[in-house]
């Protein structure tokens, strides 16, 4: 197979001109000689406009320039993504990144947590070469996920790089800005000790460098254990490092024909180059970090000489997307460096500046130096091209989109090579399509980065246009305007920089390049998810499904709504009260206080009588919302303490999957305002790392034996104001949710407004006191219900009132002077007035007005709801408890999905209902958290000798005990405890699918 002549033979099959007119080398000497190496030289981040041959001049990059003094430059080359996952997963496979996950695509930076998603069965960039026997390696960064499903991190970590054409691997598993902070190499982890293991979501994390701001962000380590390893990693060090093993591997393998894939993390953030190239370049540590890269380039570029290989080996030189304007690039744009170019747009983006990346070939003899092409190509296409390079049969290629470019590299053909080129951005719906001079972008904006301030780490999109100095005829003070078209068509011929949408001029061209776009798209299923899905299954009466029973098919995957329109593409909003009692609200009965604008919102909607929450205190109740999960599921039963320092290490399980985490998946940008209460100072349990893109808020509960931070407002991980008064709050959240639906009106979006009223201390503020009958409780409520209208006044000014969909509800019962509407007991109890809440939905045309519920509905459902809305798919690697309410909301039927409901109070399970039936189950003081040892009014059974079973029915107030009437209710029950007990745990019993608790004696102070 390895026969040179054969390898001629067929290069010439393939259709490649190698000998160019200037090409000296008689065909007849070349079999002699071994076929050509490729070394691929694949940067990250790195902007059109980074390098000296492409006009940088804040830079010096000797070695790059050099690439394409002695070769070619190409001036029309793209990433086939603008972000890193889905450039590499095409890079590798030579598929659109919308082809991955069996048709469902990739489209944003791969989880930490994810297995391998190249299918080892499919031809890549590495198995073409290795089916002529290279030598093949992956030098870098990965970020193709390891293992099968979910990585777990235990070793072996295969499927891996191995399994997918490389026979070796050194590198960055997942992003140098991404935990685990160590070295991979080949199925293993460097210096890794077996009595140490890695462990996800281990607590402490394990320690690993840190860098001043300016070097942009790191995220914080999600990982403990592997002690070792982690000291090994040293960001730093890592430029080095990597050179030095792609030399060595090189020197090693100099006798066989051989390809090194060497994925550099040079320029992605954090800006850590080593200290001998700090201060180097004339921007800042972006500009060093990329002469770090030039060096790394200039030591593979030495060795090839070195060793007799730099005439017979193909170099090529580009980046998987576009720069970014993260701090270290605001720097450096502000030092006169152009990250992009004159380009439109960033990273993720699919303005040019996302996905039009230098790409440089060198190959002495064959390709003809310092030439440049403006041929249209992709680096999708270097399987193709590889494919024909080693004499293989291109035609062969099967389900891939890869263009053999060789005729580009070698020669100067008159026709273009490509006819067409799909570009994907971040967002589905922004997927674009280019067509010779034509760009045509499904929807408005860059559906990239939308960070909308100068500080913000992923600042981007119309926000961050004129910073760059580029201007655009759809954007307006940062905005996208009002009245922009709803898509965008551009001349890149006339109009490289995209200043001008010509959508409108052009309705015959939109009408084409729509065709052809849609033509790539994932075919659909099914219509819009409110309508049902072919393959759900209904469920037959209430008591029919156990909790084993298979659970409704996941909704449909992301980029089918790409494809909708946006009327049916909900933003979600969730107004989430403290401690607001069941009976609080006017229109749950209360006297004393008016609730207008939460009555309107009931009269225009659904109004819940029967809305659970799975927890009588705030934190474990904030768990499970955004969870869908029962809190002992997922370790957060009891709240959190912050003025206590055994609640130290208590926090939100980063392992846990939330709603803004699954809606990210879907393009929508979440936003998180008011009490957290989740552990914010505990690694890896802030709201920024719990999905939501921003955050306003304070830690907890507004006391000052919360600790020195309680009145202290967070705007993510960065103070905005000490010593706020409780008074101001309020107002201060409802002005950022206002805001933030004005910028965002283009959506989707998702925002959890969590507020501190009605927890103590009730301090309205001062506009708000004496408008009620009850005092500072019902003067807080007032200031609820104005901050409420506030909401929906933002919502309808923004014109997607008829795509939202608004949640109103609370974390738990009521104290004090609140209401629970005639139930028994109120927070801190097992009764219903401690998890009985108000519960409210509101979308326009999408749920009936005027509806009053009483069918079983739990916050938990909110995940599963949520995801089905936006097109996302549910975990399927853990129990959800949320069940599908859509039809109920709808009216569509009166049988609740949820067959069973579980009382814990903190960790001690108390009560089980089924329909009516709630059997409370025996506990003593000894079982109870520390806040229900003592018996007082509204603390329900403190002691319990004996199971007492209530009909909801006809006893909502917990009074008629019927036990004695209906032992085999109380016997199914009590076998129905004991399954859960089993599973989720109590006091003395940890549940087979029960979370560790990071908390000793959690039922203690
Ligand atoms: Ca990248
Ligand atoms: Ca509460």
């Amino acid at each position: 197979m390895n026969n040179p002549l054969r390898w001629t033979f067929l290069l010439l099959l393939a259709g490649v001109a190698f000998a160019g007119k200037n090409d000296r080398a008689p065909a007849a000497e070349r079999p002699r000689k071994l076929p050509p190496n490729v070394v691929l030289i694949f940067a990250d981040d790195l902007g059109y406009g980074d390098v000296g041959c492409y006009g940088a001049t804040k830079v010096k990059t000797p070695n790059i320039d050099r690439l394409a003094k002695e070769g070619r430059r190409f001036t029309d080359a793209h990433s086939a993504s603008a972000v890193c996952t889905p450039s590499r997963y095409a890079l590798l496979t030579g598929e659109y990144p919308l082809r991955a996950n069996g048709g469902k695509g990739t489209w944003g930076p791969l989880p930490i947590t994810s297995g391998l998603i190249v299918d080892t069965k499919t031809l890549t960039i590495g198995k073409v070469f290795k089916n002529k026997g290279y030598a093949t390696a992956c030098m870098g960064k990965w970020h193709l996920g390891f293992k099968q499903g979910r990585n777990d991190w235990k070793l072996p970590l295969r499927p891996g790089p191995q399994d997918v054409g490389f026979d070796h691997y050194f590198g960055i598993p997942v992003v140098n800005s991404a935990p685990p902070y160590v070295y991979v190499e080949d199925d293993t982890i460097v210096g890794y000790d077996p009595s140490d293991p890695l462990v996800y979501g281990g607590r402490p994390v394990s320690p690993t460098p840190t860098f001043p701001e300016a070097a942009s962000r790191k995220s914080p380590n999600k990982f403990g254990g592997a002690l070792k390893a982690h000291r090994i990693y040293d960001d730093e060090k890592t430029g080095t490092l990597l050179t030095e093993k792609a030399v060595k591997w090189i020197t090693a393998n100099k006798k066989r024909p051989f390809f090194l894939y060497f994925s550099t993390p040079n320029i992605h953030h954090p800006f850590t180059p080593a200290p001998r190239f700090k201060g180097t370049s004339q921007c800042g540590l972006y500009g060093d970090f990329i002469h770090e890269l030039d060096w790394m380039v200039g030591e593979i570029f030495r060795c090839l000489e070195d060793n007799g290989l730099s005439d017979n080996t193909l170099v090529i030189f580009t980046s998987d997307n576009g720069g970014m304007l993260n701090l270290a690039g605001r720097v450096a744009m502000k030092a006169g460096h152009k990250i992009n170019g004159d380009l439109l747009g960033f990273k993720f983006g699919v303005w040019e500046g996302g996905h039009r990346v230098p790409f440089i070939a060198r190959w002495p003899g064959k390709i003809k130096a310092g030439t440049k092409s403006d041929q249209l190509i992709c680096q999708v296409d270097l399987l193709a091209t590889f494919t024909a390079l080693t004499g293989q049969d291109v035609r062969a290629l099967k389900g891939k989109d890869s263009v053999n470019i060789l005729p580009a590299l070698v020669g100067d053909p008159e026709k273009p090579l490509r006819t067409e080129l799909v570009l994907a951005p971040r967002q589905p719906r922004n997927l674009a399509i280019r067509k010779g001079k034509w760009m045509y972008i499904a929807a408005r904006g860059s559906g990239g980065f939308t960070g909308s301030r100068p500080g913000d780490h992923a600042w981007g999109g119309p926000a961050a246009a004129a910073f760059a100095g580029s201007a655009n005829s759809d954007i307006e003070n940062g905005r996208i305007k009002r009245g922009a078209p709803p898509a965008q068509l551009y001349d890149l011929e006339s109009d490289l920089a995209q200043t001008e949408n010509v959508y409108r001029e052009y309705p015959e061209v939109v009408k084409r390049m729509e065709a052809l776009l849609n033509s790539y798209r994932p075919k659909q299923k099914g219509d819009a998810p409110q309508r049902g899905r072919p393959g759900r299954k209904r469920r037959g009466k209430q008591m029919a499904p156990s909790s084993e029973a298979p659970r409704p098919q996941a909704a449909a995957p992301p980029e089918s709504r790409a494809s909708r329109t946006d009327t049916t593409t909900p933003n979600f909003v969730v107004i989430f009260a403290d401690d607001l009692g069941y009976g609080d609200l006017s229109c749950y009965g209360t006297t004393g206080v008016k609730t207008p604008h939460l009555d309107t919102l009931a009269a225009e909607g659904f109004r819940s009588t029967d809305f659970f929450v799975p927890a009588n205190v705030c934190s474990p109740s904030r768990a499970a919302l955004l969870t869908g999960r029962y809190p002992m599921r997922c370790g957060m039963p009891v709240a959190r303490n912050e003025g206590i320092s055994k609640y130290r290490h208590y926090g939100f399980a980063p392992e846990e999957i939330t709603i803004p985490e699954l809606l990210k998946t879907a393009g929508y940008r979440s936003l998180m305002v008011g009490k957290w209460h989740l552990g914010m100072e505990v690694e890896g349990s802030h709201p920024l790392e719990a999905g939501f893109d921003e955050h306003l808020g304070i830690p907890s509960n507004y006391a000052p034996r919360r600790g020195p931070n309680h009145n202290t407002l967070y705007r993510g991980n960065k103070v905005e104001a000490r010593n706020v008064p409780c008074e101001a709050l309020t107002k201060r959240y409802t002005d950022e949710v206002v805001e933030f639906i004005q910028r965002q009106k283009d959506g989707p979006f998702f925002i959890y407004v969590s507020h501190h009223i009605v927890h103590t201390p009730l301090r309205p503020r001062r506009a708000f006191i004496g408008t009620s009958k009850k005092g500072r409780y019902g003067d807080f409520v007032r200031e609820l219900d104005h901050s409420t209208g506030r909401i929906m006044k933002a919502i309808r000014d923004a014109g997607v009132d008829e795509r939202t969909l608004v949640v109103f509800t609370s974390d738990n019962g009521p104290t004090g002077p609140g209401s629970s509407g005639g139930l028994r007991g109120g927070k801190y109890c097992t009764m219903e007035g401690g998890h009985r809440v108000p519960g409210v939905f509101r979308w326009p045309g999408m749920i009936p007005p005027k509806q009053v519920s009483d069918v079983t509905l739990t916050s938990m459902d909110l995940l599963p709801l949520f995801c089905e809305l936006a097109g996302v798919k549910q975990p399927s690697d853990r129990k959800i408890d949320g069940e599908r309410i859509l039809p109920v909301l709808q009216g569509k039927t009166t049988v609740t999905p949820h067959e069973f409901l579980y009382y814990y109070n903190g960790t001690n399970l108390q009560a089980v209902r089924e329909g009516n039936w709630k059997l409370h189950l025996p506990r003593t003081p000894r079982d109870q958290p520390f806040w229900s040892k003592r018996p007082s009014k509204r603390k329900g059974f403190v002691t319990l000798g004996q199971h007492v079973l209530f009909n909801l029915r006809n006893d909502l107030g917990e009074g008629r005990d019927v036990a004695r009437q209906h032992p085999e209710v109380v016997a199914r029950l009590k076998k129905q405890a004991e399954a859960i007990r089993a599973e989720l745990g109590d006091v003395h019993v940890k549940g087979a699918d029960q979370r560790a608790i990071h908390l000793k004696d959690p039922q203690e102070r």
